[in-house]
């Protein structure tokens, strides 16, 4: 196909709305966004859907051990494939595009490249990879870094959720564990189309963001022992509070993070006390905290000052602690020739750019160490998301998916 004509090749941003509203009615909540939480009821019928479009599109269709599913259109040559990928389970309280914008663009993609007859020198490949939140099965990414080699197959299907379910299980239920193996899956390249879950885009007005990496993210469990006891009998320097502790530690972990200046997060999104009573001064208390910084030095010592106070703190409240890692993901740069890529794409169609970093988590960053990686941030409204508000303008997701069409088209050839 002449240059010409290439640079003239457009998504067609209807049917991507389509497909991605048609997604979001799978775990739709009743006051709007989404839940479909990895490997429940609302996964598989999300997965059935996807997979059905991907047969559509006449696309090799292949489940691995821990169900991720990786769709292939062959290229004029064998090899690695260029993967367009992202992930389709949501948070509790998730949105329409995350995730779901970066897979289902690229089978916009893949279905503009069929509608254009044109075969690519590289095979190009849809993937959605498992329990990219980490909501019931810590931790998140979990499918991509199994398939990219980060962790061990064996160990993650064995994992035990938040709610007692046993991951393998889970995926045999839903259908999805599958034949293929996992863990050298090799790619050309990896590009990742995906709303940017923060406010920087928005609030200054530009449409694409070129991604030059994701900050690194620390997940950690504690578990704090001390003396159930009645309320009410119990004198206050008699008890042994493990629900006092692990309050102290979330205000311990805020603390941390503002001392060690802006580009520290620490969220303590769950703590649970039990036996969980007004009139029980709690004798366990479970709390995990999501650190996340680009410099992994910090990260690292923001970690080790909450590990020491939990000791600490215990110690002093006559309790017994301990803590284990759930997720250690370093901070991740992507490829520059990439990164250089997405900013010219975006300026060749008309767009405003910006270089910037990655606040949240993605599959993409378990690709970055095996094959050129990087990502394209389209905006999100009043930097929601996360959140049943969640909500990126459709021209913007046309925009993302014509700088994804773009990109793939280079890279595969
Ligand atoms: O945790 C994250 O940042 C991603 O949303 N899983
Ligand atoms: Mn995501
Ligand atoms: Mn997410």
């Amino acid at each position: 196909m002449k240059e010409a004509a290439r640079r003239n090749l457009r998504i067609d941003g209807q049917r991507l709305m389509g497909r991605i509203e048609a997604l979001g009615r799978i775990g739709a909540l009743a006051g709007g966004g989404v839940c479909r939480l990895a490997l429940t009821d609302e996964d598989r019928q999300g997965r059935d859907l996807v997979v059905g479009w991907m047969r559509e599109l006449g696309l090799d269709v292949a489940v691995d051990r821990l169900g991720n599913v990786m769709g292939v259109r062959p290229g004029r040559e064998e090899g690695p494939p260029v993967i367009m990928g992202s992930h389709i389970d949501t948070v509790a309280t998730g949105g329409l595009y995350d995730g779901a914008l970066g897979v289902l663009a690229g089978l916009e993609v893949v279905n503009l490249l069929n509608d254009s007859d044109i075969e690519t020198k590289r095979p190009v490949a849809v993937a959605f990879f498992t329990n990219e939140e980490g909501s019931r099965f810590h931790p998140d990414m979990m499918g991509s870094a199994v398939h990219q080699g980060l962790l061990d197959a064996e160990e993650v299907l064995a994992t035990v959720g938040l709610d007692g379910a046993v991951l393998a299980d889970d995926l045999a239920r839903i259908g999805y564990a599958g034949e293929a193996p996992v863990g050298n899956m090799r790619a050309h390249a990896y590009v990742e189309l995906h709303i940017e879950q923060g406010p920087v885009l928005d609030k200054e007005g530009v449409t694409i963001g070129a991604v030059t990496g994701v900050q690194g993210i620390f997940w950690t469990e504690y578990v704090i022992r001390g003396v159930d006891n009645h309320a009410g009998t119990t004198p206050m320097s008699d008890r042994h509070d493990a629900g006092h502790v692990a309050a102290r530690l979330a205000v311990e972990a805020r603390l941390a993070a503002m001392e060690a200046g802006p580009g520290q997060m620490a969220t303590v999104g769950r703590m649970e006390l039990r036996p969980g009573l007004t009139n029980v001064v709690p004798g366990e208390a479970v709390i995990r905290t999501d650190l996340r910084n680009i410099d992994g030095e910090g990260l690292a010592a923001t970690q080790e000052r909450l590990i020491a106070f939990l000791h600490e703190a215990a110690a002093k409240e006559g309790c017994t602690a301990e803590w284990r890692p759930l997720a250690r993901f370093a901070p991740t740069p992507f490829d520059a020739g990439l990164v250089d890529l997405i900013e010219r794409s975006a300026q060749d169609l008309g767009h405003s750019v910006k270089r910037m970093p990655s606040g949240a988590g993605h599959d993409a960053q378990m690709f970055a160490s095996n094959c050129p990686t990087a990502m394209i941030f389209v905006p999100s409204k009043d930097g929601i998301s996360h959140n049943t508000n969640e909500y990126t303008s459709p021209e913007d997701i046309e925009a993302g998916g014509n700088v994804l069409l773009r990109v793939l088209l280079e890279t595969a050839e």
